[in-house]
């Protein structure tokens, strides 16, 4: 009772300090407060009356949305930031002395956090606590009470061990929801830890993605990490919309197994028209290979009604990346069944001509014939592309410890959601910001947490890395 009352005192304070915080920040800029009032500003429609702000500038989608994320490395954190790009606070919280552990993996600057870290954790903030110690799991509880959205991808049973069950949750918020990855859904793997590859190797890609006569391939999209996150944002937001009418908060889990399943539904479609025939639009149809019980691999076999093939382009010999998809809508051989039993004719006839012109050539050639294609990008040029720098999708940052670096930014464009992308967060540099003006500690109080290691790797104060 004690410690309940404790908590609610603390609430309270917390909740006052938060008001003050966005009372301070309204004036500055948006007022996120006034799109929460709700009936008497409706405009008979549930919804609030239209702002007169120009497009752009009344804030952002996920304004006011306030997310303990404890992600680490791919699948997770690519969630969050794409929620946090769209607005919402979050709150990234790290083992003390240790953060995430991409921080270090895969360094390229010494001493700087790596690519790996900075390309998946930009527009957040980071808070170090040791959830494991009892009084880091007090303030993981406070931080379980301001916000809305808590976002995990512990390997099975991690979250729990820490306490944070669901009905420990729910009960100290019952509006907040709680998203997991895990790498299977219920079921025999439901304990198994995942990586990216072994989500698309359970989730039928490899065995659909390679040649013919080789052997499984993984794809270098990161179909099972950041597919997976893409996944558990929609959940979330989807959640957060039904909180708007249910009150509660709820459970979201993107199974990476399910979510590579989800991309690959076309050869699930693919396995089932097996049973009534050859899958004719693939190429070793019309090689005369027969099908197998499973769906084969199709090469570069476009998969669709249209056939199309990677041909070599000018300065292939030297040029890895010199080429270019084409896809053949050629008027003599206006029907699938006209084209397919002759596509390797057709693709050796093309390739003669387009080996005489570089990608860039051919493509403006051939899309004032209509013909749909595409170069072959390699990663050099999309980091020069002046066009993705132009839309925000390739986005330069500057780092206290690295300098500049290049990032992807909001594929999804929002016409009154301007993306906020501004650089990862060094370990723990929000951690003092967050117990004093999200949780409301008081001086002494933050003194007394320092003291008690709960936010600091031994013999190391939580700010270390970061000076
Ligand atoms: N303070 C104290 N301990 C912390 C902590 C903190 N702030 N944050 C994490 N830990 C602890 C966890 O409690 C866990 O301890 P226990 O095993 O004793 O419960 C421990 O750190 C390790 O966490 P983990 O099990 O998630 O990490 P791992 O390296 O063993 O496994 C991964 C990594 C990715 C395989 C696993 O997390 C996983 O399967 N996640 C779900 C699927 C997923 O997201 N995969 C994609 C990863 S990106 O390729």
């Amino acid at each position: 009772m004690a410690t309940r009352n404790k908590v609610a005192k603390a609430k309270s304070k917390a909740t006052a300090a938060r008001a003050k915080s966005s009372a301070k920040k309204s004036s500055k800029k948006v007022v996120k407060l006034k799109v929460k009032k709700p009936a008497a500003k409706t405009a008979g429609n549930g919804l609030p009356r239209l702002s007169s702000k120009p497009f752009g500038q009344a804030g952002r989608a996920l304004e006011g949305v306030r997310i303990l994320d404890f992600t680490h490395v791919q699948s997770g954190p690519t969630c969050t930031q794409l929620l946090a790009y769209m607005g919402a606070d979050c709150i990234k919280v790290e083992r003390p002395g240790v953060g995430d552990i991409t921080r270090g993996q895969l360094r390229d600057v010494k001493g700087a956090d790596s690519l790996y870290f900075t390309m998946l954790n930009g527009s957040k903030r980071s808070i170090t606590i040791d959830s494991k110690h009892a009084k880091g799991r007090e303030i993981l509880d406070r931080l379980v009470q301001q916000c809305d959205v808590l976002v995990e991808n512990f390997a099975p049973g991690a979250l729990d061990r820490m306490g944070l069950t669901w009905e420990h949750i729910h009960k100290l918020n019952p509006r907040m929801i709680v998203a997991s990855v895990k790498g299977f859904g219920p079921g025999p793997y439901e304990d198994c830890k995942v990586y990216e590859n072994v989500a698309q190797c359970a989730g039928g890609s490899a065995s659909t993605t390679g040649f013919r006569d080789g052997p499984p391939l993984v794809t270098g999209s990161q179909i099972g990490d950041s597919g997976t996150g893409l996944h558990l944002a929609l959940g979330i937001v989807a959640a957060l919309y039904q909180r708007i009418r249910t009150g509660r908060g709820q459970r979201v889990l993107a199974a990476m197994q399910d979510g590579v399943l989800n991309l690959c539904r076309v050869k699930l479609r693919d396995q089932q028209r097996l049973k009534h025939g050859p899958l004719t639009e693939y190429s070793q149809h019309g090689e005369g290979v027969p099908f197998g019980a499973a769906v084969p691999r199709a090469g570069n076999d476009s998969g669709g009604g249209q056939p199309g093939w990677i041909l070599k382009c000018k300065g292939w010999e030297t040029d890895p990346d010199a080429y270019i998809y084409f896809i053949t809508q050629a008027p003599v051989y206006a029907t699938p069944p006209a084209r397919l039993p002759r596509l390797r004719q057709i693709f050796d006839t093309v390739e003669k001509w387009t080996e005489t012109k570089n990608k860039f050539e051919a493509m403006e050639i051939l899309n004032k014939y209509d013909i749909p294609c595409g170069p072959i990008l390699s990663m050099k040029e999309i980091a020069e592309d002046e066009s993705l720098r132009a839309t925000g999708t390739v986005v330069e940052v500057d780092h206290p410890t690295r300098g500049k670096y290049l990032t992807v930014g909001n594929p999804i464009k929002m016409s009154d959601s301007p993306a906020d992308v501004r650089r990862s967060p060094l370990i723990g540099e929000h951690t003092d910001e967050i117990l004093r003006k999200v949780l409301g500690y008081s001086e002494k109080e933050v003194g007394d947490i320092k003291q008690s290691g709960a936010i600091t790797a031994p013999d190391k104060p939580a700010k270390a890395e970061a000076a």
